[in-house]
């Protein structure tokens, strides 16, 4: 098959996207007898792994659970070199896995999907590149990824600004030299909080635009030593029975003292205040994203997260030294989880370098931007760089980006325009063979994303063969199904304290989205076996023909 011919020969299934799920679901359908090919529209695989080249990107999970179980061949061969990857070493085992298992002969790069079409003649997917090619699918498979839709921010005069603007998830391949810069950033999540410090040191001036402090604990990363795999060697098996068995969000912490972590599936109430305290502590001193979550009733008790979040709050102080900076880098008004922890190295240090200033915009708004520079609090900051760290369209964008039409008139877009609706976060009733990994109503972000998506394409895959061997041409999701889960879904959030935050898992974060819970939050291992059942029962909420 050749990426110019205009029209492809008929496959059983095309994947969307060759990042950590679109690999693994290239390699299983394939492996199951299908005839697949993958779209990806970077020129390489990797993701949102390969788009988010800012600097300091590394993963906040756990380099050794943040990767592929699903083939023995991937446990032999490589080792990562930090308990946190960075993100240069993350696409490298991504490519690695590539050439391993020989998938990039099935892959086409630089094939930005615009639409897919469902022929309810033939049962057809028909897809549209942006670079003009068709093909054609039984079984359309989307790892399009959750956190794949850049957002920037509508700040008038932005147009205007002479100087360099970049978004920290289309970072060019060759990155800009910050030296003798003046530098802002928009945003203090997940990526602000990595590239910050590490901006900071190269550039002249850096000035933080913030809007909402986030929770941060640091990372403690380090090198990977020999010890650390002769104990993983020894671990690896119970450590990823832990992760599959985990009751809730299933990260990282994988080296933390078995006392320590079992306590998470206890509620704190059971623990004496002292010794809550030691268990936070200790949570901290190992470093990662789940200090907060050290009791299984974090994200139930409202006095049980706050406690977590005054633990958090008050390293703030013992960190920055000027106290007026501590005070607006504190998170208030939300809960402890609901809006996503950051982790990083450094970043509460780097507001005590002369060459960073900290401006929180809700109380000093900014203006607009002019050719030169930003007014913020009616003072003009010139600029050459500007930074938008604003975030993602997270778990809908990817597909309601697409012109994406099932049997109805109406597009998936159309259809989500009050809230995504699905059955299991996989199957949209009115899309048949049309499945989803990381899609809204599933855990995605809130676990650990490798491991919950290895789960559900070795779901989706079982669906699909099941389909080929019962000679099903047609495969959905119930209407009746869909509409349980979906109420489900949000009734598990009524009344927690997810509902309050302005957070992306919530959709807040783009103007206009449907205020609606993103992601499943009732836990991994719950999710699976609800998974789980829906196979062994013989799939009940969907419909074949
Ligand atoms: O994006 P974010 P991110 N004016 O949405 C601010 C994953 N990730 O790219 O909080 C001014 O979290 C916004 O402010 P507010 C991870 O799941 C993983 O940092 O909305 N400010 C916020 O501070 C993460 O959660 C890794 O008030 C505006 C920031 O921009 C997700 O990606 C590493 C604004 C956006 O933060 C997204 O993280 C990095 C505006 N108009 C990311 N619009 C790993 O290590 C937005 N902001 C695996």
């Amino acid at each position: 098959m050749s990426q110019e011919s205009s029209i492809e020969p008929v496959l059983d299934a095309l994947v969307l996207g060759a990042g950590f799920a679109g690999l693994h679901a290239l390699y299983r359908l394939r492996e199951n007898g299908l005839k697949v090919l993958a779209l990806e529209a970077a020129p390489d695989v990797g993701g949102a792994w390969y788009w988010n080249r800012y600097p300091g990107a590394r993963c906040d999970v756990e380099s050794l659970v943040y990767c592929y179980t699903f083939s023995p061949l991937l446990d032999e061969g490589w080792q990562w070199s930090e308990r946190y990857a960075k993100r240069d070493e993350i696409q490298a085992y991504l490519s690695w896995v590539a050439n391993k298992l020989d998938l990039r002969r099935d892959i086409r790069f630089n094939s930005r999907v615009v639409s897919a079409v469902f022929d309810d003649r033939k049962n057809l997917w028909t897809i549209r590149t942006e670079q003009g090619d068709t093909y054609r699918a039984r079984h359309f498979f989307s790892a399009a990824g959750p956190i794949t839709t850049p957002i920037m921010p509508d700040i008038p005069g932005l147009k205007d600004f002479k100087g360099l603007v970049i978004h920290t998830a289309r970072w060019p391949e060759r990155s800009p030299d910050f030296a003798g810069k003046r530098v802002a950033i928009i945003g203090t999540g997940s990526s602000a909080v990595q590239a910050i410090p590490i901006v900071a040191e190269q550039c002249k001036q850096l000035t933080v635009l913030m809007r909402t402090p986030n929770f941060y604990a640091p990372a403690r990363n380090r090198p990977l030593t020999a010890a650390d795999y002769e104990w993983w060697e020894k671990n690896r098996e119970l450590t990823r029975h832990r992760l599959q068995n985990c009751l809730r969000w299933g990260g990282g912490d994988i080296m933390l003292d078995d006392a320590i972590n079992d306590a998470m599936f206890q509620k704190a109430g059971e623990f004496t205040p002292e010794r809550r305290r030691e268990i936070y502590e200790a949570r901290y001193a190992n470093g990662g994203g789940v200090v907060g979550w050290a009791f299984c009733d974090a994200m139930a008790d409202p006095e049980v997260n706050e406690e977590a979040a005054n633990f958090l709050r008050g390293k703030i102080g013992t960190i920055v030294t000027n106290p007026r900076i501590a005070e607006k880098l504190t998170p208030r008004g939300y809960a402890y989880g609901t809006k996503r922890c950051t982790v990083g190295t450094d970043f509460y240090e780097t507001f005590n370098r002369d060459n960073v200033e900290l401006i929180d915009i809700k109380s000093e708004p900014i203006e607009r931007f002019t050719p030169e520079g930003v007014v913020v609090g009616g003072r003009e900051i010139k600029l050459d760089v500007l930074i938008s760290a604003s975030g993602f369209d997270a778990l809908t964008g990817a597909l309601t980006s697409i012109d994406l039409r099932g049997t109805s008139s109406e597009s998936l877009k159309e259809g989500w325009a009050h809230g995504p609706h699905s059955h299991l976060g996989i199957s949209v009733h009115g899309f048949p063979n049309l499945y989803m990994v990381g899609g809204p109503g599933s855990p995605s972000v809130l676990t650990n994303v490798v491991m919950t998506n290895e789960m559900q394409v070795e779901w989706i895959a079982a669906l699909i063969s099941h389909c080929e061997k019962q000679g099903f041409r047609r495969c959905e999701a119930t209407r009746e199904a869909e509409e349980q889960w979906t109420r489900h879904v949000n009734d598990l959030v009524k009344g927690t304290l997810w509902e309050h935050a302005n957070s992306w898992y919530v959709g807040a974060n783009v103007p206009g989205k449907p205020r609606v819970i993103l992601a499943y939050v009732g836990g991994y291992l719950t999710y699976r076996e609800r998974c789980e059942q829906e196979r062994s029962q013989g799939y009940p909420g969907f419909s074949f023909s």
